[in-house]
């Protein structure tokens, strides 16, 4: 008896008692992402968005979020009709112009919001920039949203950001058979603050998605480059092509930041967006006429994915704003994955030309 109450004193005080609070598998995953963020610290979550949900909670009502105009559409969705409900007040600002963002903040902002390249329009945001706007106000920190470059090929917190996170069920897992988060930080003080609200609120992953995420992070490396090779591939194809109207791929020398994603990033990720020539019919159709592209939401994956953003990822932002952040019906979102690079381009050529045949432009 007195032996059976010295092993549970023992295990609780290694902090196992109970599995919400402390999980060895969860903290052995922890632990490779903080080494693969250059982070003291990370914790893992339930989802992205429940990553998203815990870091708000760090603010009270009254406080407010400055999120960047362009982010993935639960997140825009969850500032909106959840936060802002509970009593924060969101204001959207674009961050790529580091006035704006400066002219944005006032005394009650608690937190800076960026993604990037931003979903689904792969805006890239300097991070230094926005990190030296904010840090002159005392208080405020700066989140980056890490989930499109992976920790692979972009690291926020030697950028001066004060949160990493990542919605892990992209490429840091990248088989798509988990769903996940990650928060990454440096503060000793955010991360006590943000490991009391990982057990109080309860949003954990399970220790065989923790199992699969750490398995998964073993060819992070390996996958992430071939995402870059067959994406750049693809972005050249389709920028090439009379079809298409316009590419965005933060790794063509096209895109308008091309100079600062070389500085900021050691390369780009799967995702390019394009406009189709023509109307939604157009897009409807190639969308439908892919064969290796599977029509689906989310990315990162080894599995190439297209899909709608202002029919799908995005539809809950409001009209007007998709309007304004140039989310058309002509917009289609790939998420390239790791399939032999002829058989991709061999797929998108033929899906544009069904394109095409069914609807003059
Ligand atoms: O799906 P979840 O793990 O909860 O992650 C949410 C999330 C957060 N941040 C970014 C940049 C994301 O892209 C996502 C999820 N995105 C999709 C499902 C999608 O198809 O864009």
């Amino acid at each position: 008896m007195p032996r059976k109450k010295q092993e549970s004193v023992t295990s609780s005080m290694m902090g196992y008692e109970y599995s919400r609070s402390g999980n060895p598998t969860r903290n052995c995953l922890e632990k490779a992402v903080a080494a693969l963020d250059g982070a003291k610290y990370c914790l893992a979550f339930a989802s992205g968005l429940a990553a998203t949900l815990n870091i708000t909670h760090l603010l009270k009502a009254g406080d407010t979020i400055i999120c960047m105009d362009d982010v993935y559409g639960g997140t825009n969705r969850y500032f909106r009709q959840v936060a802002m409900e509970m009593g924060l007040n969101i204001v959207f600002v674009d961050c790529t112009k580091k006035e704006c963002l400066e002219a944005a903040i006032t005394p009650k902002t608690k937190l800076v919001w960026i993604e990037t390249p931003t979903n689904p329009t792969l805006k890239v945001i300097d991070i230094r920039a926005c990190a030296d706007v904010v840090h002159k106000h005392k208080g405020v920190l700066l989140v980056v949203d890490n989930t499109f470059m992976s920790a692979y090929f972009q690291r926020p917190l030697s950028l001066g950001a004060d949160i990493c996170m990542y919605s892990a069920t992209k490429y840091m897992n990248g088989h798509s058979d988990v769903v996940m988060g990650l928060v990454s930080v440096n503060c000793d003080k955010l991360y006590e603050r943000l490991k009391f609200l990982q057990n109080s609120l309860g949003a954990v992953p399970s220790p065989f998605d923790c199992y699969l995420c750490n398995r998964g992070l073993k060819t992070l490396p390996i996958r992430m480059k071939q995402h870059f090779h067959n994406a750049l591939a693809v972005a050249r194809f389709l920028e090439s092509d009379p079809r298409v109207e316009k590419v965005i791929y933060p790794g063509l020398p096209s895109h308008p930041q091309y100079e600062l994603v070389k500085q900021q990033c050691s390369g780009c990720p799967g995702m390019v967006t394009f406009y189709i020539k023509g109307r939604l019919e157009h897009a409807a159709t190639f969308l439908k006429n892919l064969k290796v592209f599977a029509l689906a939401e989310s990315l990162g994956g080894y599995e190439s994915l297209a899909e709608h953003p202002a029919l799908m990822t995005h539809a809950s932002v409001p009209a007007e704003d998709r309007a304004a952040l140039g989310i058309s019906d002509t917009l289609i979102r790939l998420s390239v994955g790791l399939e032999d690079e002829e058989d991709l381009l061999e797929d998108i050529d033929q899906a544009l030309k069904a394109a095409f045949a069914g609807h003059k432009a």
